[in-house]
C-alpha cells in the first residue's frame, strides 16, 4: 500500500503501512488502485471508440465516474464493493473496445497491460500490489500524474452529484477519459502534464458549474438563512455528504412521519435551498465537520444516512454502528448501503422506520447560524458590498474554503479567523467553515463577517462573486481585488477546486495546514514560481502578510 492523496497521509510522505491514517486498509487502498488502473484500460478503448464517432453508454460513463468518487478519501472503505467495481470495469473496457473495433478503430496501438489484462478476482490483491502510485518511478512525473487524478476524483464527485439531477456533459466525460489514458502515457514532457494539471482545473470550473446549474434549477437559488443547530424533541434521521438528490428523497419520505430531518457535515447548505425549507420536519445542522462524528452521532440517537464522504470509521465500542446507512459511491462494512432502484428512486422506508424507534437527538448546542451566501444571493446583495468596500467599511476579503480535518494544527483556521481585523469578512464554502462558522464575529453594517456560500462545490459561488466585484469595480485581473486566499484542504475535491482556481488565473493561495505530499519538490516549485502558491506560518506573521502590514 502507498497512498498519499490526502492532507492527512502519515508524516506528510505517505501511507504505506497496514491501514492509512483515515483508517482504509492496505487491501482496499490497493484495490482502489487496480480500480483506478482499470478505469485507465477502459480511457484507452472509448478514446478509440470516440474516434469513430461512438461514444461510452451512458451507464458506462456514470460507472466511470462513480468509481473514481468510491476511491476519494473517506468515501468507500468495502472491499467487495472494489472487487465488484474492478470486476464490471473489465467488462466495460472489452465490451468498449468490441464496439471500437466492431466501429473500425485500428487499435494495434492498444498495448498496455491494463489494456489487456484479465485476471479473476483471486488475483486481484496480487495485481493491486503492482499498478499503485509508486510504479511511476520518477518522482516528478508521478507527481503530476497523481496531481491528475485527483483532480479528475474531484470531477467525478461533483459530475456524479449533477448527473443524479439529471445534468451532464459528454465534454466533461471524453476530458476524463483523455486524462486517464494520458497518465499511463511515457512520452509527454513535463510541460505537457503541467498543462494537462491546468486543462483538468477547466474541467474542474465547468463540473462545478454544472453541478451549480443541477442544484439550482432543481432546487431554487440558495437564499440568506438562519440554520436552528439545537435538537428538538422528536426522533431524527441525520444526513450527511453532498448529494442534494437524496436529501430531497429523504425529506419527502420522512413528511408526516413524525422523524425529523437534520443536515450533519457538508450537508448543512441544504437548509439554504428554497425547495427544501417548506419541509416543516427539516429541522436544521446537528453537530460540525465529519470527523466530530464518532462523538456526534452517539448523541444524535437516530439513523445517519451517508450520501457521500467523509464517513470514520467507527470504534469498536460505538453504540451508533447499526443505525449508519451509506448510499452512493460511499459504503463501509456493515453500513447497510441502500441502492438505487432502476427508475433512480432510493427507498429510505427502512432507516425511516429504525428512526421511529429511537430517542430524539441530545441538544449538543443551542442557538441559530446564518448561512445562504451564494452567487445569486450574494450579487442580489452587491451594491451594498459595493458600496461598502467604496467607503472602506470593508477593506478585505478572504476566501476560506476547503475541508476541515482532525489535526490539531488546524485550530490556525480558529485562530486566524479569530485574529483578522473587524473591516475584513469571510467567504467560505465547505466544511472548512465549522472551525469559525460559529465564533461571534458579528457584521458589517448588516453584513455578516462569515458569508457561507455552502458547500466545497458552492466555491464555485466563490468565483462568480469574485468574478461579479471585478466587473463591478471595471478591473482587468481578478488578482487587483482586495481578496485574499487562505484555503484549507484535505481530500480530492479540494484539489481540483484548488487547480479550477488556478486555471482561473488567481494567484497566491496559500495552501494548508500542509502542502500535498503528492507535490514533488519540483512540482512544489512551478507552483510556487508560477502561481504564488505558498503554505501558511503562524497567525501572527500571515494576518500582517496578508493585509500589508
Ligand atoms: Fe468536507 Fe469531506 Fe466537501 Fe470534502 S465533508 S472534506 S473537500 O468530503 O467534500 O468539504
Ligand atoms: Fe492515508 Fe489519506 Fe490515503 Fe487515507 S486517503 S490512506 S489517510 S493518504
Amino acid at each position: 500500500m502507498f497512498c498519499y492523496q490526502c492532507q492527512e497521509t502519515a508524516m506528510n510522505k505517505g501511507c504505506s503501512m497496514k491501514v492509512g491514517v483515515c483508517g482504509k486498509t492496505e487491501e482496499v487502498a490497493n484495490l482502489q488502485d487496480l480500480l483506478i488502473y482499470a478505469l485507465k484500460g477502459i480511457s484507452l478503448y472509448s478514446l478509440k471508440l470516440r474516434e469513430k464517432g461512438g461514444v461510452p453508454e451512458e451507464d458506462e460513463k456514470r460507472f466511470m465516474f462513480e468509481s473514481l468518487f468510491a476511491t476519494i478519501t473517506n468515501a468507500n472503505f468495502d472491499k467487495d464493493v472494489f472487487v465488484k467495481r474492478i470486476t464490471r470495469a473489465f467488462e466495460i473496457r472489452d465490451a468498449i473496445k468490441a464496439r471500437a473495433a466492431a466501429a473500425g478503430a485500428d487499435l494495434s496501438g492498444v498495448t498496455h497491460d491494463c489494456a489487456i489484462w484479465n485476471g479473476t478476482p483471486a488475483e486481484y490483491d496480487a495485481k493491486a500490489e503492482t499498478v499503485g502510485v509508486l510504479a511511476t518511478e520518477n518522482e516528478d512525473v508521478r507527481s503530476l500524474r497523481e496531481l491528475t487524478i485527483y483532480g479528475l476524483k474531484g470531477v467525478a464527485a461533483y459530475g456524479s452529484h449533477a448527473y443524479h439531477l439529471g445534468y451532464k456533459d459528454d465534454e466533461i466525460f471524453a476530458f476524463a477519459e483523455k486524462a486517464l489514458a494520458a497518465t499511463l502515457d511515457d512520452g509527454m514532457s513535463a510541460d505537457q502534464l503541467v498543462a494537462l494539471v491546468m486543462e483538468t482545473g477547466k474541467f474542474g470550473v465547468d463540473v462545478m458549474a454544472l453541478l451549480d446549474k443541477a442544484n439550482t434549477e432543481t432546487y431554487g437559488n440558495p437564499e440568506i438563512t438562519s440554520v436552528k443547530i439545537g435538537a428538538g424533541t422528536n426522533p431524527g434521521i441525520l444526513i450527511s455528504g453532498h448529494d442534494l438528490r437524496d436529501m430531497e428523497a429523504l425529506l419527502k419520505q420522512t413528511e408526516g412521519t413524525g422523524v425529523d430531518v437534520y443536515t450533519h457535515s457538508e450537508m448543512l447548505p441544504a437548509n439554504y435551498y428554497p425547495a427544501f425549507k417548506k419541509y416543516s420536519h427539516f429541522y436544521g445542522n446537528y453537530g460540525n465537520a465529519w470527523w466530530k462524528q464518532k462523538e456526534e452521532f452517539e448523541s444524535f440517537n437516530g439513523p445517519v444516512l451517508f450520501t457521500t464522504n467523509c464517513i470514520v470509521p467507527p470504534k469498536a465500542d460505538a453504540t451508533y454502528r447499526d443505525r449508519v446507512f451509506t448510499t452512493g459511491a460511499c459504503g463501509f462494512p456493515g453500513f447497510k448501503h441502500i441502492e438505487e432502484a432502476a427508475d433512480g428512486s432510493k427507498d429510505f422506508s427502512e432507516i425511516i422506520e429504525l428512526a421511529k424507534k429511537c430517542a430524539a437527538p441530545v441538544e449538543i448546542e443551542s442557538g441559530e447560524i446564518v448561512g445562504g451566501f451564494a452567487h445569486n444571493q450574494v450579487i442580489a446583495l452587491a451594491d451594498k458590498v459595493i458600496d461598502a468596500v467604496k467607503s472602506g467599511a470593508i477593506k478585505k476579503f478572504f476566501v476560506m474554503a476547503g475541508c476541515d480535518g482532525r489535526m490539531k494544527n488546524r485550530e490556525y483556521y480558529t485562530e486566524f479567523a479569530k485574529a483578522l481585523p473587524n473591516d475584513t469578512v469571510i467567504l467560505t464554502a465547505g466544511c472548512a467553515k465549522y472551525r469559525y462558522n460559529k465564533l461571534p464575529l458579528g457584521d458589517i453594517g448588516g453584513i455578516p463577517r462569515v458569508l457561507d456560500a455552502g458547500q466545497c462545490n458552492d466555491s464555485y459561488s466563490l468565483v462568480k462573486i469574485a468574478l461579479a466585484l471585478k466587473d463591478a469595480f471595471g478591473l482587468e485581473d481578478v488578482n487587483e481585488l482586495p481578496i485574499a486566499y487562505n484555503i484549507a484542504w484535505y481530500e480530492q475535491k479540494a484539489v481540483i477546486v484548488l487547480l479550477a482556481l488556478l486555471y482561473l488565473g488567481v494567484k497566491n493561495i496559500h495552501l494548508g495546514p500542509t502542502l500535498p505530499a503528492f507535490l514533488s519538490p519540483n512540482v512544489a516549485k512551478v507552483l510556487v514560481e508560477t502561481f504564488g502558491i505558498a503554505g501558511i506560518g503562524t497567525v501572527e506573521d500571515d494576518i500582517k502578510l496578508f493585509m500589508g502590514m
